[in-house]
């Protein structure tokens, strides 16, 4: 554009001088209007050239800005898709968690339901006069104000018979002297289960009261892994099926005459007479029933 304007101006001037060149009086004045006519086009020239340069920073300016708003134009772009993605996987997690949920209330359901029915069996089962506890302490009394507190050991586990019957005989809690007021059946079956639970078969406490309400006797429970059987000492064979064995290694006093051995394994069932018959045969020594069984507390 300025070199047309250039050119222009050019042309113009070149025309006039030639024109000038054919009368001298008349050239000064004309010399003058035609510089006056060129300052005048140079002024105006310079103005377009002034405009031109203004349009064209503007134009600039609106390129760049153009060009910003493009790039904006792509960033929002990409940050709609990403929202979108994002809610996409929002909707998915709802849709998935609300699956979930339902999945729970439905195991929680199954579960009262479970708790329910065996709540029923627990009631049925203490109807018969059985009570279980685990990581309870006995509430009786050993000695006068002393309770009996057996010690577990965490590692113990049953045993089959044939290795719980070889405890018992090598184990010599039986031979203690039974003393009343100091040494009894609590005390007989805490040192009995003690000394199980250390050689790493697990033992419970078993406490049983009679149906005429004399005093509560204690003795023990193991349970064996496999069914077996036992020689009693009344020269019966036994036959132990595999699961809980009551034993009773309950001693005599020492003032008079006592067998040399005083385990026993138990009968124990409610409404039925406490027995016990001896793991070794003595043919002078028998075992009187304690009376009729009406309530079983096991302590494991
Ligand atoms: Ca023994």
């Amino acid at each position: 554009m300025k070199a047309v304007i250039a050119g222009m101006i050019l042309l113009l001037v070149i025309a006039l001088y030639g024109a000038s060149c054919t009368t001298d009086s008349a050239a000064g004045s004309t010399y003058s209007q035609l510089e006056e006519q060129l300052r005048q086009l140079q002024a105006a020239h310079e103005a377009r050239s002034a405009e031109v340069t203004s349009l064209e920073t503007s134009l600039a300016d609106t390129v760049r800005e153009l060009s910003l708003k493009e790039q904006e134009r792509l960033t929002m772009s990409g940050r709609i898709a990403s929202l979108e993605t994002e809610n996409q996987r929002l909707t998915d997690l709802l849709s998935s968690s609300q699956g979930l949920n339902q999945q729970v209330e439905d195991r929680i359901e199954q579960l009262e339901s479970e708790l329910h029915e065996l709540q029923a069996k627990l009631d049925l089962y203490h109807e018969t006069g059985i009570f279980v506890y685990s990581g309870v302490k006995p509430p009786y009394l050993k000695d006068p104000g002393v309770h009996m507190s057996p010690e577990n050991n965490p590692g113990s586990t049953n045993v089959d018979l044939d290795t719980l019957k070889a405890f018992i005989l090598n184990d010599r809690t039986d031979s203690i002297c039974y003393t009343h007021g100091q040494y009894t059946c609590g005390n007989f079956a805490e040192d009995l289960h003690n000394n199980a639970e250390a050689a790493g078969i697990r033992a419970a406490i078993v406490a049983i009261r009679f149906a005429d309400g004399s005093v509560p006797h204690a003795l023990n429970a193991f349970v064996t892994t496999a069914p077996g059987t036992l020689q009693t000492g009344y020269g019966v064979t036994m036959q132990v099926p595999q699961g809980i064995v009551f034993i009773d290694s309950t001693g005599a006093t020492c003032d008079k005459p006592r067998p040399a051995n005083n385990d026993g394994i138990a009968q124990l069932e409610i409404g039925q007479p406490y027995t016990v018959s001896p793991l070794v045969y003595d043919p002078l020594w028998r075992w009187l029933p304690l009376g009729t069984v009406s309530r079983i507390e096991i302590y494991w």
